[in-house]
């Protein structure tokens, strides 16, 4: 490696300058950025999993066509992500087969089932919300088109936790057994939404590197504080509780202490163990299965077309 590009590559980090895909750039950034970029899309892809479950069984027209749209919009969200990792150089058929495969991760809340239609609305209010709030930090990531598709998919991703707020609020304010769906619903989605911000800082291999090269821009912790402290009143609004007997405000620290994740079972869904894992990769594969008369039909009409 020169030391010339090397320093070139650090200055520019340190002015907050942005790396562009032409630009030099140290090998272990790049693979890091493929391995980070990925699994985002991973999780875009089979995130979209848990909510079309509940397309055909939206209770309303209008629920069916923001779910559909929102679950299309997640569609949209992987397709940025392939794209922008291919700018590294990365070939999309490798990183779907690594999924398809089960060697490459993605978000860990994926792998959990959607059981009522109260999901849908704390899926929104909850999963969404974490992401825009690791995705915010994201759009000032040092990598320009990842950057770039950050902040295209923030503003449809708040659209998406509104909406599941949205759900939280009718049914929070609906019938006893509505009440108690909501409440159920939250009592299972908030762990899970706690994990997606990964491991604590001290035990989170990747963490250190990345912040030098700004590819994260704020720490696993620091992000999950941030979104307990900012769920915390929209729980209160909704007459919702939180299922987690530690959680109280802290003065001092001027945010609020909450109880420690269950991080065995975090590492056991990571590792491919959770509820749903086996469930979603054999979607994920035989989506692949059924689409590959449409990708060789378009490889060869463009094979015909270039000639
Ligand atoms: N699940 O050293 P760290 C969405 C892995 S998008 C699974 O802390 P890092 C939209 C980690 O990859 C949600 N694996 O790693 C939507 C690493 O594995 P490796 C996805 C996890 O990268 C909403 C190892 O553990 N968002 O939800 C998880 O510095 C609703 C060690 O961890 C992104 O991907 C986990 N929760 O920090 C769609 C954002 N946590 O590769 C549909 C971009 C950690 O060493 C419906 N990614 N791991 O084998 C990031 O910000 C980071 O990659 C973190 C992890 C924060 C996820």
């Amino acid at each position: 490696m020169s030391d010339k590009k090397l320093e070139e590559f650090e200055n520019k980090l340190k002015a907050d300058i942005k790396i562009e895909p032409r630009d030099w750039m140290p090998d272990d950034y790049r693979k890091n950025l493929i391995r980070m970029m990925s699994q985002h899309a991973h999780s875009e892809i089979v995130g979209m999993l848990p909510e079309g479950n509940w397309i055909t069984r939206a209770p309303s027209l209008k629920r069916k066509k923001i779910l559909m749209a929102k679950v299309q919009d997640e569609a949209g969200h992987g397709l940025y992500l392939y794209c922008a990792t291919e700018t590294l150089g990365a070939d999309r058929k490798d990183l779907i087969e690594q999924l398809n495969t089960g060697k490459a991760k993605y978000a860990s809340v994926f792998n959990y089932p959607t059981t009522t239609w109260a999901d849908m609305g704390a899926v929104g209010w909850l999963v969404d919300g974490a992401a825009i709030m690791n995705q915010v930090s994201l759009q000032r990531t040092s990598y320009a088109p990842y950057s770039r598709a950050m902040v295209r998919i923030c503003k449809e991703e708040s659209f998406h936790q509104r909406q599941g707020f949205e759900i939280m609020e009718v049914m929070s304010n609906g019938t006893k057994e509505q009440r108690e769906m909501a409440q159920d619903a939250l009592d299972r989605w908030w762990w899970p939404a706690l994990m997606m911000f990964g491991p604590h800082d001290a035990n989170s291999p990747r963490s250190a590197k990345s912040l030098l090269w700004k590819i994260k821009r704020e720490t696993n912790d620091e992000l999950r504080q941030r979104f307990v402290d900012r769920v915390v009143p929209q729980a209160d609004f909704l007459g919702l509780k939180i299922p987690d007997p530690d959680l109280k405000w802290n003065e001092k620290k001027g945010g609020h202490d909450f109880g420690e994740i269950d991080w065995d079972e975090f590492y056991s869904v990571v590792n491919g163990n959770g509820p749903c894992n086996r469930e979603r990769l054999k979607a994920r594969t035989e989506a692949d299965e059924n689409g590959r008369w449409v990708r060789e039909a378009a490889e060869a009409y463009a094979a015909k077309h270039a000639s």
